[in-house]
């Protein structure tokens, strides 16, 4: 469907995934995507044709449709005719018709089957069913519960993100009936990624237990490695003194201070609960060769399951 060698998309990250890391995952034979939280629209369309130059293999756009700029981004991709975009954090229903007008594909990114199947009825070719387990803005369901549900509800394919970052969780996920996944953690820990080297040594000293989810008393749960940042906000939380406003003020630009300055007091460092699967930094097609290698040598002994 989107002429991709192996079905791995790297989930786009804010600040994060740009021409770099998406066009080495693209080259690498996985979807490679381009985020735009970050920036203007002007910025975006220089990072697209950026990618444009050093991959000729298909790469996406995410857009975060909570970022206020996300409208004039919807309209962008429709002028740079970028051929897949992934959407997250919420509906895109207003934009759907211009994109599918526009012959783009649309692969939305829902925390819940209800929305998976308005989503397929509006037109997505696929689905991404993202759990909890993933870093930055999460929903309620975890990815062993969500996947299957989603996959029931709706008859376009499905890709599992949430937890996964080896070819252990490839396999799981086409037998959670997914036919393949996003991730975002384990790109972090590419050679082509472009986060702060001391965001790269917190990801790689990491175990599974060091992230914790803040948020969820304003109605915007994140994802994120534990750190003076996430201690605070959770204290602001619980403070019946502290106002909302107050909390959003505090976190606000938490996430570029992480990736661009490392910086470790104010940094929001966010990360998903497969942290603890980055060893060290290695090129982004060595990730997806292992990852797919790994799980086609479960997937070869499936069969000692049953007994003959
Ligand atoms: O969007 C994400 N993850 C993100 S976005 C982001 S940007 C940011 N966030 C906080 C501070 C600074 C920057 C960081 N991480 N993942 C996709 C995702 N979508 N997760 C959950 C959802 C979701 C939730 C509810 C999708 C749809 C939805 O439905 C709402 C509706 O309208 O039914």
């Amino acid at each position: 469907m989107l002429g991709i060698k192996y079905p791995i998309f790297q989930g786009g990250m804010a600040w994060i995934s740009e021409s770099s890391l998406a066009s080495a995952v693209s080259n690498a034979g996985g979807l490679g995507i381009i985020s735009c939280v970050n920036a203007g629209s002007d910025v975006v369309r220089e990072e697209i044709r950026k990618c444009k130059k050093l991959t000729d293999k298909p790469f996406a756009v995410n857009i975060m449709l909570q970022a206020p700029n996300a409208a004039e981004i919807a309209q962008m991709v429709i002028d740079e005719q970028v051929p897949v975009v992934t959407t997250g954090a919420g509906s895109p229903s207003k934009y759907m018709d211009g994109w599918l007008a526009a012959g783009i594909k649309v692969i939305p990114v829902v925390a819940a089957a209800s929305l998976a199947l308005r989503m397929e009825r509006m037109g997505a070719v696929a689905v991404v069913a993202e759990g909890g387990e993933s870093g930055g803005h999460i929903g309620e369901m975890n990815t062993l519960a969500l996947v299957p549900n989603v996959v029931d509800a709706v008859s376009i394919p499905v890709l599992a993100a949430g937890g996964i970052g080896d070819g252990r969780g490839l396999a799981a996920a086409f037998m959670l009936g997914a036919e393949g996944v996003q991730c975002g953690t384990i790109f972090l820990g590419a050679s082509e990624c472009i986060i702060h080297q001391t965001y790269k040594d917190k990801i790689i000293a990491a175990s599974e237990t060091d992230t914790i989810v803040t948020g969820k008393t304003l109605g915007h749960p994140v994802r994120a490695l534990k750190s003076p940042f996430t201690k605070k906000f959770a204290s602001m939380e619980k403070d019946p003194q502290v106002t909302p406003e107050q909390i959003l003020e505090y976190g606000s630009g938490s996430l570029r201070k992480a990736v661009q300055q490392g910086d470790e007091l104010y940094g929001s460092f966010m990360a998903g609960q497969s942290v603890g699967m980055v060893k060290g930094i290695r090129p982004a097609a060595e990730i997806i060769s292992q990852m797919v290698s790994e799980a086609e040598g479960i997937l070869k002994m499936g069969g000692s399951w049953i007994e003959e």
